[in-house]
């Protein structure tokens, strides 16, 4: 048996068909230094609940797998220290061990499906790093959209990484890309980028219907929907392309690998921007909470 415990809220939503939307909690642990984590953790919440969905914030907390935290547990893992960053190949261990660990993008997917929530919101995935054709650093979240049927929507893939590749290896493993109302993929700080995606949608019951048609089609996976950050958040990619280098350099100076990458990454574009990434990262995501919640509200009317 899972240990497995629901928020009184999620509980609640599960008996009366509520739409939930799953959110991720390394964002909260690596992706966003403390105070505003916890800050944009309940505010991101917050626009869920006023968009008329319920937020289930995942994290294995001392071996338990919590769908949806109350909220001093979500004030507790926005401060703890060594939280272990729990990918699919972490999360068995974690529980078993009674760990404590923040989920992934593939984690939360895993969680989410276990506990039938179909749509999860977030900032953005994690991809095909730069100079992955020597560290063959890929993250495991795009196998996990092409084996998980849930519906992830990000604000495209950060220019930390190698956005083409990322793309490709999505096409390879038969993920569908579905930019929202535009045709570019876009490229997370900014609205554009140089690339189309492969598909797009203006209409969240279309995105709702094609969830639903992969899994009457007998395909597995999810979905990936790329939603534009909004217009008055974003920052240029001419501006941002040199202090990706800056970083990129000092992470290959600093010898950073493996999970270690991501979070370095962005500590140090917080750093190298005085705080703009980070404005413009709570901007997107909660325009993602609200995106994904009305998905969420056409699935639970077709359900
Ligand atoms: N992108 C962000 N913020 C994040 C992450 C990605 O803008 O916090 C996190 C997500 O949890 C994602 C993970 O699933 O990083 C990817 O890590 P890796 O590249 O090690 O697979
Ligand atoms: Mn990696």
């Amino acid at each position: 048996m899972i240990p497995i415990a629901y928020s009184a809220e999620v509980a609640a939503a599960r008996k009366s068909g509520a739409a939930v939307v799953a959110l991720e909690s390394t964002i909260i642990t690596h992706g966003m230094p403390y105070p505003q984590n916890i800050e944009v953790a309940r505010q991101v919440e917050d626009d869920i609940r006023a968009n008329g969905a319920v937020p289930a914030t995942i994290a294995v907390i001392d071996g338990t797998l919590h769908i949806g935290l109350e909220d001093a547990q979500l004030g507790q893992l926005a401060q703890a220290k060594g939280v272990a960053k729990l990918s699919r190949a972490d999360m068995a261990a974690c529980i078993a061990t009674g760990g404590t660990g923040a989920t992934t993008v593939a984690a939360t997917m895993i969680a989410a499906r276990l506990a039938g929530i179909a749509v999860f919101a977030t900032g953005g995935i994690g991809g095909v790093h730069k100079g992955a054709e020597n560290s063959f650093d890929i993250s495991a979240d795009l196998m996990e959209l092409a084996q998980t049927p849930v519906t992830v929507v990000a604000a495209g893939a950060k220019a930390i990484l190698d956005v083409e590749k990322t793309l490709e290896v999505l096409e390879t493993q038969g993920v569908p890309v579905i930019a929202y109302q535009q045709d570019a993929f876009p490229a997370f700080w900014s609205r554009g980028s140089k690339l189309k995606a492969p598909l797009r949608m203006d209409d969240p019951a279309q995105i709702a219907t094609a969830h639903l048609m992969r899994a009457q089609l007998g395909l597995p996976g999810g979905q990936l929907v790329a939603n534009p950050i909004p217009q008055e958040s974003e920052i240029p990619s001419a501006e941002l392309a040199p202090i990706i280098a800056t970083a990129q350099a000092d992470a290959n100076r600093a010898g950073i690998t493996g999970k270690g990458v991501t979070p370095y990454l962005l500590q140090r574009i917080f750093e190298l921007t005085e705080g703009r990434s980070l404005t413009a990262n709570i901007a997107l995501v909660r325009n993602n909470a609200r995106l994904a919640s009305l998905i969420a509200i056409e699935l639970s009317k077709k359900a």
